[in-house]
């Protein structure tokens, strides 16, 4: 029995230095296995007297139980510490986040939204197209003639195939018109690209297009369809008025002005003093663009209107410089969280 007790100081001696569950393994074979220490200390207790039996039986039992639970500790633990070695320098996907934090839309998507919705509940779809075009739907069909300087009017990004990044989305409105004919009522809200760029004029911009086609559509139709958006984006009462002005894909067209929105026509930096900002333009389709459409310009009549998302944007909520749109900063994008 005195044998029994260092037999057992080395046995959790050894559990304790091994290092890995191979070694543990080994160690609790030559210990407690078939031909173990422990277990030749069992079988030798025939040879004690029948009296002593009992006892010695359960010493050497509690010594097995003792030995098999140090085992299973330190089994436990080198399992702990493999699983950690092999986690370390893994993203573990169960953490929670660092930083998460509501994101939002961004300001000029929450406008296009905005006229989206209100130019719908005016009857009309919503219609997107290629930003790469060709020629004929960018130009030409809109009645802009080979060669005519008004094609310089906007600097077009050009491809080396003679593609280019469209100017405006009008050439939505001709594949709307090629594909549904007439009568139609379609706006067409996108990006557009011009090889422009200062202070108030970005490379890439966006832009909302409308086009109404039908029997009798007029000039007057336009011009309460536009009062009444400007009206309801702006939420308040405001004055219009139209300017005569030239576009090729339009005849008669015009400039829309709106009452400024932050004096109210008494006169600030914003509206230059002159109480009007100019918001869009505007005019009835040209007959040229309406065949070009393969619509009927006998039967058919339609008007038409471009304007500035970024610039609506602006002037809804107050920005004073446009690239501030497109720089990304969130310090700046944040303020129009409203999720
Ligand atoms: C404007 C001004 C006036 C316009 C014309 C067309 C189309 F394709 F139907 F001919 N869509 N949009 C138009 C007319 C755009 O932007 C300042």
């Amino acid at each position: 029995m005195q044998d029994l007790e260092s037999l057992v100081t080395h046995a959790l001696g050894e559990v304790a230095a091994c290092a890995t569950l191979a070694q543990l393994d080994e160690a609790r074979v030559r210990w407690l296995g078939k031909k173990g220490a422990l277990t030749e200390q069992l079988k030798s207790l025939g040879a004690l007297p029948a009296a002593e039996r009992p006892a010695a039986g359960q010493r050497i039992n509690e010594v097995k139980e003792r030995l098999q639970a140090a085992i299973e500790a330190r089994r436990a633990g080198l399992t702990r510490a493999e699983i950690e070695r092999e986690l370390a320098g893994r993203i573990d996907v169960t953490l929670p986040g660092r930083g998460e934090r509501r994101g939002g839309l961004h300001p000029v998507t929450q406008a296009r939204l905005r006229i989206e919705t209100l130019f719908r509940r005016a009857g009309f779809d919503v219609a997107t197209g290629p930003e790469i075009e060709d020629d004929f739907h960018n130009f030409e069909a809109l009645n802009f003639p080979p060669n005519h300087p008004a094609r310089a009017m906007h600097d077009t990004f050009y491809f080396p195939d003679g593609r280019l990044l469209r100017t405006h989305t009008s050439p939505v409105q001709i594949r709307a018109m090629l594909s549904q004919g007439a009568p139609i009522a379609v706006v067409a809200p996108g990006r557009v690209y011009r090889c422009d760029s200062d202070m108030t004029h970005s490379p890439m911009f966006h832009q909302l297009e409308g086009l109404k086609v039908g029997e009798s559509v007029s000039f007057a139709n336009m011009k309460a369809v536009l009062h009444g958006f400007l009206q309801a984006f702006f939420e308040r009462d405001l004055a219009m008025r139209l300017r005569p002005s030239y576009f090729p894909f339009t005849e008669p067209s015009a400039e829309v002005d709106m009452s400024c929105v932050f004096c109210e026509g008494k006169g600030c930096r914003t509206c230059k003093h002159t109480g009007w900002l100019e918001i869009a333009g505007c005019g009835m389709v040209h007959p040229n663009v309406l065949m070009a459409s393969g619509v009927d310009a006998e039967r058919y009549t339609g008007y038409a209107f471009g304007m500035g998302i970024d610039r609506l944007a602006m002037l809804r909520y107050g920005v004073n410089d446009l690239r501030l749109f497109f720089e990304s900063d969130l310090r700046f994008l944040e303020q129009f969280r409203t999720l």
